[in-house]
C-alpha cells in the first residue's frame, strides 16, 4: 500500500510537471483525486489493511492528497501567471483611439422649473415638504373647505380609489397634514403629482404637477402675499417683471385671487406668445380661509396666512417656449435633448 502512495504521489508530480494548461492540469486533478481518481481509489482499498496499519496508512493518504494539492495549486497559479504574461505581450493597446463616446443625461424640462421654483422660495427661507399621492377625501378636500356637493368632488373630475379615498387633485393636503402637527410658524412649499380626470390636450393632462405653497404666522397680510409673490415672478422671470392680482374664489382661501405677469417676451406691449394681453397668467392665490384653520386647530385670532398653487408645466410651457403639454410626457428623446 505505501508503495503504491509512493508510486501514485511521483506519478502525479511528473504529469503536473509537464502540464501547461489550466484545462490539462483539471484533467490531472480529476484523474487523482476525484471520485474515481487513483487516489481515491487506494482510499477505497483501507478496508483491506490490518486495523493496526490503519493509523499509519491513513497518514501517508493523506499527506499524499496535501502533497499532490499544493504542487497542483502551485502549478496553477505558475500557469496563469505565464498566460497573463503571453497575453498582455500579444495585445498592443492604442492610446491614441478615441475614447467610448459617454452619453451623459440630463434634467426633465419640468424638473428644471422645479428646481428654479424650489431655489427661489428656498432662497426666503421656505421649507420643502412632500407627501403622499393617495389621499383621503377629508384631507383633500373637506379639511380645505371643498364641501360635499362642490364640482371638483365630482368622479368626472377626481380620480376615486373607494368613496373615502382619493388620488390627490392638489398638493394641499400635504399642507393640511403640516398644519395639524401644530408647529407654527409654517413656512413651507409642497411639490408633487396630483391627478385629475382630465382628457389629453395642448394644455391638460389627467396627471400634472403642482407647487402650493403656505405661510402661516402673526400678521400676515395680503401685503405679504404680493410682496412673496411679486418677488418670486421677477426671479422667474426677470427683474423688469411686473405684476398683476385678478379676483378669484377659491373654497380654501377669502379672498382669492389669480396673479398674471407682464408679459416677459413683449414686456407688456402684446405679442403672439401673450396672445395680445401684455400679461400671462401665472399662479393662483388668496388668504387662507379662516374655516380652514379651524378645521386644522389653529387659532385664527392670533394667526393669519397666505397660500398659493402653482402649475408646475405651466411654468415649464412658458419658460422654455414649449407650445404643447403633451412633448413633456411623450419622451421623445429628439425633444428631450433641447433643454
Ligand atoms: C391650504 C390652504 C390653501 C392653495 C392654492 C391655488 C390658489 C391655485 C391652482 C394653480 C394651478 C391649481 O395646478 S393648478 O390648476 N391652485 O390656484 N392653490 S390657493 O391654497 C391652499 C393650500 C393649502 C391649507
Amino acid at each position: 500500500m505505501k508503495e503504491k502512495l509512493a508510486q501514485i504521489r511521483e506519478k502525479a508530480l511528473a504529469q503536473i510537471k509537464s502540464t501547461d494548461s489550466l484545462d490539462k492540469l483539471n484533467e490531472v486533478r480529476i484523474s487523482f483525486l476525484g471520485k474515481k481518481g487513483e487516489l481515491t481509489e487506494v482510499l477505497k482499498g483501507m478496508k483491506d489493511v490490518a486495523p493496526e496499519d490503519r493509523p499509519q496508512v491513513g497518514q501517508i493518504v493523506n499527506d499524499t492528497r496535501a502533497a499532490i494539492e499544493e504542487v497542483l495549486e502551485n502549478a496553477k497559479k505558475e500557469i496563469s501567471s505565464k498566460m497573463r504574461e503571453l497575453q498582455m505581450k500579444a495585445e498592443v493597446i492604442d492610446v491614441t483611439l478615441p475614447a467610448k463616446k459617454n452619453n451623459v443625461g440630463h434634467c426633465h424640462p419640468n424638473t428644471l422649473a422645479l428646481k428654479e421654483v424650489k431655489k427661489i422660495f428656498m432662497g426666503m427661507g421656505y421649507e420643502v415638504v412632500e407627501g403622499p399621492e393617495v389621499e383621503f377625501d377629508y384631507y383633500n378636500f373637506e379639511a380645505l373647505n371643498i364641501p360635499a356637493n362642490h364640482p371638483a368632488k365630482d368622479e368626472q373630475d377626481t380620480f376615486y380609489i373607494n368613496d373615502k379615498i382619493v388620488l390627490r387633485t392638489q398638493t394641499s393636503s400635504v399642507q393640511v397634514h403640516e398644519m395639524e402637527k401644530g408647529h407654527l410658524p409654517i413656512r413651507m412649499i409642497s411639490p408633487g403629482r396630483v391627478f385629475r380626470s382630465d382628457e389629453v390636450d395642448a394644455t391638460h393632462s389627467p396627471c400634472f404637477h403642482q407647487v402650493e405653497g403656505l405661510v402661516i404666522d402673526e400678521n400676515i397680510t395680503f401685503a405679504d402675499l404680493k410682496g412673496t409673490l411679486a418677488l418670486f415672478a421677477k426671479e422667474l422671470f426677470g427683474p423688469d417683471t411686473k405684476v398683476k392680482f385678478r379676483p378669484h374664489h377659491f373654497p380654501f382661501t377669502e379672498p382669492s385671487a389669480e396673479m398674471d405677469v407682464s408679459c416677459f417676451k413683449c414686456g407688456g406691449i402684446g405679442c403672439r406668445f401673450c396672445k395680445g394681453e401684455g400679461w400671462i397668467e401665472i399662479l393662483g392665490c388668496g388668504m387662507v380661509h379662516p374655516h380652514v384653520f379651524e378645521m386644522s386647530g389653529i387659532d385664527n385670532d392670533k394667526y393669519t396666512g397666505f397660500a398659493f398653487g402653482i402649475g408646475l408645466e405651466r411654468i415649464a410651457l412658458l419658460k422654455y417656449e414649449i407650445d404643447d403639454m403633451r412633448l413633456l410626457y411623450e419622451n421623445d428623446i429628439r425633444f428631450l435633448k433641447q433643454f
